[in-house]
């Protein structure tokens, strides 16, 4: 299957290294042009570069799922599991039990598939339809209710002036954890007025760190870079008058135990207030769970999803948050930097996970 995707960047070249980043080397230059990328205060009112890119799904190699890892003992307890809660399911679809079975009617039956559609899975929407009720007059305002207590209490970032809040994203590769710093960043430091400074220990890639350093540079704040605990405790150092320090991190395959250790070091060292995990609401579910597994006790203890613009399945918002007690603090909307994020306080749950 062929994708065409949009990459825009200060330059060609940015734009380029971002679209063969995430679509593999040969993805294909349809169209490249110049745009005006407006935004808050005209202050990214730039002109920038974009270029329309095309790749075969199939062949599209870093964005690909990893391949199966080889068979071990937690692998086959998995897939077990998964296989037993595959069977029992069946057999309670043919013996009547299971949740396909049970007679829906009214509004009840319109949520219950409404929410299905959107990814929410089976069990919950059932129970979420069945707390709306059949009777759809004050079904909404009980489903609201519902979903604001599932998905909520949102928890915003609470800033005071003269006390250093430090909040770092961690996440999966190509989540939109940088362009969220950046559209952080740009909210606190314009609509604030607050002093922020930014921190990135993403210095693998030049190409990520000449990301973020376009961002501060039009913002006017300070971009340390860290490769080192020793250079970790210099950047807090430097950053102790600040506001808010914002933390951004290289998305890792987090199977790969050596670059799971090194950013639990650099959590441990740097000691966030909040430390968001960050998934796509675009991304495969199953990838959301099995990531969620390996960062939560690395101290994680907010959610932020992003992509909802491209989410086929926003219930991956409740499912995800049904397996995790943390609050969810933002959730991301778009490309554009700094509009297109929303504190998710503000965010309203029924309208995301029913549409209109
Ligand atoms: N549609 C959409 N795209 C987004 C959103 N947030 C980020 N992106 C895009 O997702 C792509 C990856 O964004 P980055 O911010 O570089 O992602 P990252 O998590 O920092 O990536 P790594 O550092 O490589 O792990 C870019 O093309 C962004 O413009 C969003 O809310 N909606
Ligand atoms: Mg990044």
């Amino acid at each position: 299957m062929m994708q065409v995707k949009r990459f825009v960047a200060p330059s060609y070249a940015e734009a380029l290294i971002k679209a063969k980043h995430e679509l593999g080397v040969d993805a294909l230059i349809v169209e490249s042009k110049k745009v005006r990328v407006g935004g808050v205060l005209g202050l990214f009112g730039k002109v920038m570069t974009e270029v329309t890119v095309a790749s075969d799904l199939a062949g599209a190699p870093s964005r690909s799922p990893a391949p199966a890892p080889a068979p071990n003992q937690a692998n086959l307890e998995r897939e077990i599991a998964a296989l037993r809660a595959a069977v029992t399911k069946l057999a309670e679809r043919e013996h009547g039990t299971g949740h396909r079975q049970v007679p829906l009617t009214g509004y009840h039956r319109k949520v219950f598939e409404e929410l299905v559609a959107r990814g929410v899975e089976e069990a919950a929407a059932l129970d979420l339809g069945r707390r709306a009720g059949s009777d759809s007059t004050d079904g909404r305002r009980r489903l609201r209710q519902e979903l604001d207590r599932l998905l909520g209490p949102s928890s915003p970032t609470d800033l005071v002036p003269g006390q250093r809040q430090v909040l770092a994203l961690v996440g999966p590769t190509g989540v939109g954890k940088t362009t969220t710093i950046a559209k952080l960043a740009a909210r606190f430091a314009l609509e604030q007025g607050l002093s922020v400074g930014l921190i990135t220990a993403d210095t693998f890639r030049i190409a990520a760190v000449e990301q973020l350093r376009t961002y501060a540079e039009i913002l006017g704040v300070p971009l340390h870079t860290v490769d080192t605990p020793a250079q970790v405790a210099e950047a807090l150092r430097a950053t102790a008058a600040h506001d808010l320090v914002l933390v951004d991190t290289g998305g890792r395959n987090h199977k790969d135990p050596a670059r799971m250790a090194e950013l639990r070091e650099l959590l441990a060292v740097i000691r966030p207030d909040e430390t968001h995990l960050v998934f796509s609401l675009s991304a495969n579910p199953r990838d959301a769970f099995e990531a969620l597994d390996y960062y939560m006790p690395l101290g994680v203890n907010r959610l932020t999803f992003t992509k909802l613009d491209e989410a086929s399945s926003p219930g991956l918002m409740l499912n995800v948050r049904m397996r995790c007690p943390h609050p969810i603090g933002y959730i991301t909307c778009g490309q554009s930097v700094p509009d297109d994020i929303l504190s998710a306080d503000r965010a309203d749950f029924t309208k995301i996970l029913l549409g209109a």
